[in-house]
């Protein structure tokens, strides 16, 4: 049999939500007891179980789930089962003849040691572990691993003294000590819970310990557990955690419900964090910090990812998914809870940006490939492939727009209702949605086309004047793109919000046709249509449209714009979000125009408008973070999704034309706007420190595309004399970018410093992989190499090749398609024990047909090999066959 023949037999089978059928059987409590041993763990499992299913026609069997688990014994209702009493395949456990209700006992033996897929039970850094979501329960006992079973779980667990800590979810009821070096201790979680919510940890850990007192009293328990040595970097990550706990409590009215509240770091963890019910799973990443160590963005990222996980405890455990096609029903509405805490704790309007910014890069060209899903998707071959920027920020976007139509009020009515309703239950995306029209008395069926329909919308707007009689209309129409098996959509129900200004940069008072009065100066217009006309009245001159304020709704907007149109919105608009938005796309026009210019042999001159509009932000007396984001270019990725087909040499050449040239003609007002935002003083995580930071390393980045000695000195005065990671990374990846004398021996210095903490020297490698140097993937094909790189450890090699593949364009994408082939090497060789890893790099080789012929050839080629590779996982064989179709 040749090799595509076998993947035509084997290829694994896609599971359908319109085949959903409650479970047969349902668990009540489960009782677990763990025997942890250095090569092995002996876990017995005691279920106690009720027929959930017609009986008259005889009683349906019980299928459980279990992978890679060996079997040694079953018992039912504590007699043992002969083997011919029940049936086993890689996949499943099955029991027959069952009665109304028992309790069915069943050990089995894992090796935590040899699991580098870090999903079920591993070891990371000599402690053990557990990631149970989506489906890892499975591989730590036969079980209804399903998230609409859920039981209350008691959990024991016994090991060597030398795993001082033995933890799993709820509270430590007892602990006792054993011969032969061993101790144990048991836990009782009181909330029911799926299975994937599951957690155990046993290791040598110091703690930080803290107290909250909740809104009505009673006081919490915070652990936040880490290796002995970082101990000192724990202090930022409870600071988030009691602040998402307040947050919560003062936002949605939601209070924590144990005594206990733990967080684990662990340096081997597929993705950010888990947010195990009481016990809390995070990648060391998102928990440690310390100026000296961690940047502000990284500060930023811990105080998200703590508030999400946090947050968690409501919107996906106490209410949780019926099944994994509603996973946005709590990552969706989770997210958006934790931009607002984030938006609350900083600025509202960088959040805004960054997480848009985030959005475009990310959610929109998946929405625009063969990958592309729906908010609720329709069928999946792995589930762990749909932990996706769709199910992920698209869903929180949705939510967002609930938010946005039924108003700050309206929505928390809706939040009250739904865990009302709710509260210990497995539910959809629909129910959440149905709470929100209850509450409001709002019919949202056209607005559910959200969650069914995917692709990324397209407005299209044209604006009016009668001057005589004084009406602006404003016509918006909406498409959107066929998607894989979505041939047509039906228009969506979108909020967009907008204003008018006058010539003088002033909101004008907004009054719509039948209307007695004015409602304001910004507001929502609703679009249900495929095409509608809003008349204003009462506009006493024409106005400049402001539209989509805030980013609305996730769409894709089409206007005639003039560049002055947009300079004068990005110096006026009383919308910050659409100031930055103007400025984009201002710059977006540029460059674009530039990568014409150059396929064309035309020679790029910068026109003076976009100068000065660049000049007068620099020196405005706005929040220097929002200057910072006002400043930032059009990144490459997103410019690279503006085109049909990406131009990569031509948008990278055009976009550093367009910062040099910047830096020549504004190179006196950007060392003034450095020296300015600089601080000698201590390093604080504090807004405003935060945000200079931002502005004058922005200023040192553009100075330094100058590569002349008064910049380069500048630069390397920041790295050596910084007292924090933000200067010194920042001063760093500029140098990384210039082929200069200072760059090989800044690189070494930094590694010589810090060569003993890996996340720092994840930094180390992600800034040479991002390099626009010409000789960026030779020298991210020797780090792989390097003593310090680990292909098992998913954070070196997210940092490494991800960044390469995924952040790069210019030098993943070689006209050679070397980048390519390196892509599939490693993919094959992560694949073989880490298919959820190997998956997710695949990404960076989905979108071939957006690139020219010649380079869509080599990607291709490489999709195809991976395809034709014996024992491919799933993950990787959905996302490749899916590319390919
Ligand atoms: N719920 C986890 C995701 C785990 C997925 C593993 N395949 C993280 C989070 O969204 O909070
Ligand atoms: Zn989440």
């Amino acid at each position: 049999m040749n090799a595509p023949d076998k993947i035509m037999t084997d290829a694994p089978k896609a599971i359908y939500l319109k085949n959903y059928t409650a479970p047969a059987y349902l668990i009540d409590t489960v009782d677990l007891h763990f025997d942890l041993f250095e090569d092995h763990a002996r876990v017995t499992s005691r279920l106690a179980m009720i027929c959930n299913h017609d009986r008259s026609q005889g009683a349906k069997p019980l299928v459980l789930h279990g992978e890679k688990v060996k079997l040694i014994s079953v018992k039912l209702n504590d007699q043992l089962l002969p083997a011919a009493g029940y049936q086993v395949t890689n996949e499943n456990l099955t029991v027959s003849d069952l009665p109304e209700s028992f309790t069915l006992e069943v050990v089995t033996e894992i090796k935590p040691q040899e699991n580098k897929a870090l999903e079920g039970l591993y070891k990371s850094g000599g402690h053990f572990c557990t990631q149970c979501e989506a489906e890892g329960f499975r591989k730590i006992t036969y079980f209804l691993d399903r998230p609409d079973v859920m039981a209350k779980y008691t959990t024991t667990i016994v090991a060597d003294t030398k795993y001082p800590q033995l933890l799993s979810n709820g509270n430590l009821v007892d602990h006792g000590k054993l011969e032969g070096n061993r101790h144990w201790a048991k836990w009782e979680d009181p909330f029911k819970k799926p299975s994937y919510l599951f957690a155990l940890v046993a290791g040598d850990l110091s703690f930080l310990e803290d107290t909250f007192v909740t809104c009505s009293g009673r006081s919490v328990t915070l652990r936040i557990y880490v290796e002995h040595h970082n101990l000192d970097k724990t202090e930022h990550a409870m600071h988030s955690l009691k602040a998402a706990m307040r947050w919560d409590e003062e936002t949605f009215g939601l209070e924590y419900d144990l005594d206990i509240y733990m967080i684990v770091a662990v340096d081997d963890f597929n993705m950010g964090a888990m947010e195990n019910k009481g016990l809390n799973l995070f990648n060391s990443k998102y928990v440690l910090a310390k100026p000296e160590t961690a940047t502000d963005a990284d500060f930023d990222g811990i105080e998200s990812v703590i508030g999400h996980e946090y947050f968690h405890n409501w919107t996906g455990n106490r209410v949780t998914c019926r099944d994994w096609f509603q996973l946005s029903l709590k990552e969706g509405l989770t997210v958006f809870r934790d931009q607002e805490f984030s938006a609350d704790m900083s600025s509202r309007a960088v959040k805004r940006i960054n997480d848009v910014r985030s959005l475009r890069t990310i959610q929109f060209p998946e929405d625009g490939g063969p990958m592309a899903h729906s908010v609720r998707p329709d069928s999946y071959i792995e589930i762990g492939n749909f932990y996706t920027s769709t199910i992920y920020n698209k869903g929180a976007e949705v939510i967002r727009m609930m938010h946005t139509l039924l108003g700050q009020e309206g929505f928390r009515k809706g939040m009250d209702l739904y865990f009302e309703r709710h509260d210990g239950q497995a539910v959809t995306t629909d129910d959440f949605v149905k709470a929100m029209e209850s509450a409001n008395n709002r019919d949202l069926t056209q607005f559910r086309r959200w969650y069914t329909q995917a692709g990324t919308p397209e407005i299209t707007t044209e604006g009016q004047y009668d001057q005589e009689k004084q009406v602006y209309t404003l016509t918006i129409k909406q498409t959107c793109p066929a998607t894989p098996g979505q041939p047509h959509k039906e228009p969506f129900h979108l909020p967009i919000a907008m204003g008018l200004l006058d010539d003088q940069g002033n909101d004008v008072p907004l009054q719509l046709e039948g209307e007695t009065q004015a409602a304001g100066t910004s507001r929502v217009l609703e679009l249900c249509q495929a095409e509608q006309d809003y008349r204003f009245i009462n506009v006493a001159q024409q106005p400049l449209p402001s539209l989509l304020r805030g980013f609305s709704a996730p769409v894709k907007l089409h206007s005639k714009t003039s560049h002055e149109a947009l300079a004068f919105l990005l110096a006026n608009d009383s919308d910050a979000f659409n100031r930055w938005e103007a400025g984009q796309r201002l710059a977006g026009e540029i460059i674009l125009g530039f990568v014409a210019a150059y396929r064309n042999g035309k020679e790029m001159t910068l026109d003076d408008t976009f100068v000065q509009a660049v000049a007068k932000s620099l020196e405005s007396n706005l929040d220097p973070a929002l200057v910072a984001q006002l400043l930032t270019l059009p990144s490459e990725l997103y410019l690279a999704e503006l085109m049909t087909t990406v131009d990569v040499e031509g948008i990278h050449l055009a976009r550093e034309f367009v910062r040099k040239t910047l830096a020549e003609r504004l190179k006196g007002a950007f060392e003034k706007t450095y020296k300015t935002n600089s601080d000698s003083g201590a390093y604080r995580f504090e807004s405003e420190s935060v945000a200079k930071r931002s502005l004058k390393n922005l200023a040192l980045s553009y100075l330094m595309t100058l590569n002349d000695t008064a910049s380069r000195r500048l630069c390397m005065q920041q790295f050596e004399t910084a007292n924090n990671m933000t200067d010194s990374i920042a001063a760093l990846i500029t140098l990384a970018n210039q082929d200069c004398a200072e760059r090989v021996p800044a690189l070494a210095a930094f590694y010589e410093k810090w060569r003993h903490d890996p996340l720092v020297l994840d930094k180390w490698f992600g800034l040479q992989a991002m390099s626009q140097l010409h000789g960026t993937l030779a020298e991210v094909q020797a780090l792989t190499l390097h003593p310090a790189f680990e292909i098992k450890n998913p954070n070196k090699v997210y940092s490494l090749i991800g960044a390469l593949t995924r952040s790069n364009p210019v030098r993943f994408h070689d006209a050679s398609g070397d980048g390519y082939l390196f892509l599939a090497d490693k993919v094959l060789q992560i694949d073989a024990f880490n298919p959820s890893v190997a998956a997710r790099m695949l990404g960076a080789l989905s979108r071939w047909r957006k690139f020219d012929e010649k380079r869509q050839i080599l990607m291709k080629a490489q999709l195809q090999r991976i395809l034709a590779q014996p024992g491919l996982s799933k993950d990787a064989y959905e996302v490749v066959s899916k590319s390919l179709a």
